[in-house]
Order: structure tokens, then C-alpha cells, then sequence
């Protein structure tokens, strides 16, 4: 069905006859490194046939409320607005956060929530249960890393560039930064007997089956992991900024993928396939991949790490006295890394300073900016904010456009009404 599904297939075929199939999207001495740790050798399967075949509220559906001063609804979406985070901390507050939800929140049992590791990766046939409490029983990790679905800031692609995208028509609330508590999915693989034949990992939730607008059944969101990614730092979740996972955030238990693409982190995980060949799903084949002109036909690899991006916590169009000192303020990220520096334009781009910041730069998280103006003269001014991060990239200008409108990292173009 998908379209794109034996193109992908092929190129991931190539990968794993090269034995690098488990790398894709982290650095292969990365990945030496993890499978070392792990207790496996990096060396290629060679007894292993080539396969047969290739594998081949308030709002609706969310359980919290949403409040019109801090929610913009999009469909079964809540984007979190901006200027309310003004002030909110570090890290943002579960009644902030957004929600990115393909169907509605499932209300699950955490009693009797159980996670199924199956698959022909492991040493064993049956499939092996965990139960939250058996998560629980293993050692936890503790850390901070956004969230942020592949889409924000889709909505510059039409107002400020005047390409059409489809897709949910996000401005740049579609992140949040919480502090996250679970057990590594590197542990639990390992005690469920993971074998040096695993290449992906496939968790899959238990929301409803996914059923596009034509029609179409995609069945239940679901996306593969590289193994390499897998047992790097991904967690199985469980609190959420110290509280057991909120409903629409995934309770019981979510996959959490730093700094990578917001829909690598599965919520309400029901099982986890392990595979011995690349698996493939909607939403590494046909979305989550970039189309266009400047793509290759088949579509740009599967998305892997977020991209850079400013936010101003100030209304869109924001009224602010002339002849006043004002404090603007904001965050800025980076999925390649953690964010160095920012400087701020509120002259439309023509002059720039820097801005000062207030967190240390840290992968898979964001940092609080701010610096004061004041404007002399009333009229219509054009903020900017142009983040740099650890890699030495820097927001450009325009962000190639991509049908679907992904990973828009140019720096936006913020109007605000000096009077
Ligand atoms: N099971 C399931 N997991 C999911 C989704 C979903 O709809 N169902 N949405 C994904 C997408 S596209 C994003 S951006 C993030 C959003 O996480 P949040 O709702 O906790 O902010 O969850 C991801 N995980
Ligand atoms: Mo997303």
C-alpha cells in the first residue's frame, strides 16, 4: 500500500546486506560502541539467508483540559501557545504541554497494562511480558528532553515562504521539554534476550487504528527504531515531571526518543517488535520523510533528528507601548544539539545583538533567552531570533520546502504593533 514502501525497502536492504541496517541515523562508531555495551558483537550476521521476500475537553480525544489562553486546537491536536510558557520554568508544565494525538487518548489500566517483546530478534520464540511494575523493578534513568512532533512550524511554510504543505497547520507550540523517568529500552531488550541478529525495533500503540481521510486503515501508530538509536538513550517512560505518565502523554508507559522526530516517541506502548531484517511502517515510509523537488524521488531517508528553531513568548502581533523598555523573552533548540547562541533582530534582520541566555547549552533540550528593547517610535516592527547551536548551524533564511511541510527551521518572522 504505501507508495514509497519498496523503495525504502530497497535501500534498507542494501544497508543491512552492508551490516549496517541497525545504524541508520546514528554514527556507525556510535553504534560499535552500543552493541559492545549491550554484549553483542558488531560483527555482520553472516550465517543469516537473504530474506525470502522484503518484509514487506475539551478537544476531542483529550482527556486534560485545554484552555483557549493556552491551547491553539487543530483537529485532535493542541498546539501549546508560546506567551504562555512566558515564566513557566525550564520545564513545561504537564498542563501546558501539547498533545499531538492521530486518534483520541486511550484510558489504560495500569494495573493491568502489560508490554510484549517479540519478534525473530530474540533468543526466545514466545513472546516475553513486562509489567509496569517489572519496569519499575529495573533501574531508572532520570532526564530532560523535549518532545516535538516533525510538523512545527509547518504553518511558515505557506504564510512566510508561499509554498503549499499538507499536513497540521502548526505555528511553533508543537514542543514541550519534560523531565522524564523510565528504564532503558536497552535494558529491557537485553532482558527480554535480544540477539545480535536485531536490526529494528518496532513499539506500537495502543490508541485506536489510524484511518486516514481517504479512507484508508494504517492500523496502529507504529514506527521502527534502529537498533543503534534503540540502545542508545531511549527510554520507556513512565513520569512525566515527577508524576506518573499523564493520560494524554502516553500512561502507562511511552517511548521516548531524544531529540529525534516527536513521532519516534510512541505513546501507551502495547508491544515491541525485534526484528532480524529493517521493518517499515507508514510513518517512516510515506510520512516522516521528505518529498520535493529537492528530494530524491523516492523521498529523503527516514527522518531521524529534530532540526533548530526560535520562539518569541509574545502574542503574535503583540501590543507594546513606544518609548518603553520591554523584556522580550524565548527558547530556542536544536535537535543536533544543545543551542550556543541566539541573537535577536527587531529590526526586521537589518541589525542584530546578541541575546542573553539562561540555560547551558544541552542536547535534546532548549534554552531561555532574553534581552530588552526599546522602541522609540510607534509603528509595526519584525522580530527575529536566529539560533546557532553546538554544530556550529545556524537558522537559515528559508528552509527548502518539502511537501508535507516538515522540519521548517528558517527563522521566523514575528509582527509586533509598537503604539
Ligand atoms: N501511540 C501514539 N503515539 C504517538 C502519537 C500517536 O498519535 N499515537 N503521536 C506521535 C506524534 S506525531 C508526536 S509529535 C508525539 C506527541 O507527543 P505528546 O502528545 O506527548 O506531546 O507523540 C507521538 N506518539
Ligand atoms: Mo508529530
Amino acid at each position: 500500500m504505501p507508495l514509497h514502501e519498496s523503495g525504502y525497502d530497497r535501500r534498507r536492504l542494501r544497508q543491512w546486506l552492508a551490516g549496517d541496517a541497525r545504524a541508520d541515523g546514528v554514527a556507525r562508531r556510535d553504534m560499535l560502541r552500543l552493541l559492545a555495551a549491550a554484549g553483542l558483537t558488531a560483527a555482520v550476521p553472516t550465517a543469516l539467508a537473504a530474506p525470502a521476500a522484503a518484509a514487506t475537553t475539551a478537544a476531542a480525544g483529550i482527556v486534560k483540559p485545554v484552555p483557549e489562553d493556552w491551547f491553539t486546537i487543530r483537529g485532535t491536536n493542541a498546539e501549546t501557545k508560546f506567551p504562555s510558557l512566558a515564566g513557566t520554568g525550564y520545564h513545561t508544565p504537564i498542563d501546558h504541554f501539547f498533545v499531538r494525538n492521530h486518534t483520541s487518548t486511550p484510558v489504560l489500566d495500569a494495573e493491568t497494562w502489560k508490554l510484549t517483546v517479540w519478534g525473530d530478534g530474540l533468543a526466545r520464540e514466545e513472546p516475553v511480558e513486562f509489567t509496569l511494575d517489572d519496569l519499575k523493578r529495573f533501574p531508572a534513568t532520570t532526564r530532560s528532553a523535549f518532545v516535538e512532533c516533525a510538523g512545527n512550524g509547518r504553518s511558515f511554510f505557506t504564510t512566510q515562504q508561499g509554498q503549499p504543505v499538507t499536513g497540521t497547520a502548526w505555528t511553533l507550540g508543537a514542543i514541550g521539554t519534560a523531565r522524564w523517568k523510565g528504564v532503558r529500552l536497552a535494558e529491557v531488550l537485553r532482558r527480554a534476550g535480544l540477539t545480535r541478529h536485531a536490526v529494528d525495533v518496532l513499539p506500537r500503540g495502543l490508541d485506536a487504528e489510524y484511518v486516514t481521510a481517504d479512507g484508508t486503515n494504517l492500523g496502529h501508530v507504529r514506527r521502527p527504531l534502529p537498533l543503534a538509536k534503540a540502545l542508545d538513550d531511549v527510554l520507556l517512560a513512565y513520569e512525566m515531571n515527577g508524576e506518573p505518565l499523564p493520560p494524554d502523554h502516553g500512561h502507562p508507559v511511552r517511548v521516548l526518543v531524544p531529540s529525534w522526530v516527536g513521532i519516534a516517541s510512541i505513546k501507551w506502548v502495547g508491544d515491541i517488535e525485534v526484528a532480524a531484517q529493517p521493518l517499515y511502517s507508514p510513518w517512516n515510509t510515506d510520512f516522516y520523510r521528505l518529498f520535493g523537488d529537492a528530494y530524491p524521488e523516492g523521498g529523503s531517508a527516514p527522518l531521524t533528528h529534530q532540526t533548530l528553531k526560535s520562539a518569541f513568548e509574545l502574542d503574535w502581533n503583540a501590543s507594546l507601548p513606544a518609548g518603553a523598555e520591554h523584556r522580550l523573552t524565548g527558547r530556542s533548540w536544536s535537535g543536533a544539539g544543545g543551542v550556543v547562541r541566539v541573537d535577536v533582530s527587531t529590526d526586521g534582520g537589518t541589525t542584530w545583538r546578541r541575546a542573553r541566555l539562561h540555560d547551558a547549552p544541552c542536547r535534546a533540550g532548549w534554552v531561555r533567552w532574553s534581552t530588552d528593547w526599546r522602541p522609540a517610535t510607534a509603528g509595526t516592527y519584525t522580530l527575529l531570533a536566529r539560533a546557532t547551536d553546538t554544530t556550529g548551524r545556524t537558522q537559515p533564511e528559508a528552509t527548502v520546502p518539502n511537501t508535507q511541510g516538515y522540519l521548517f527551521d528558517a527563522v521566523v518572522r514575528h509582527p509586533v504593533q509598537v503604539g
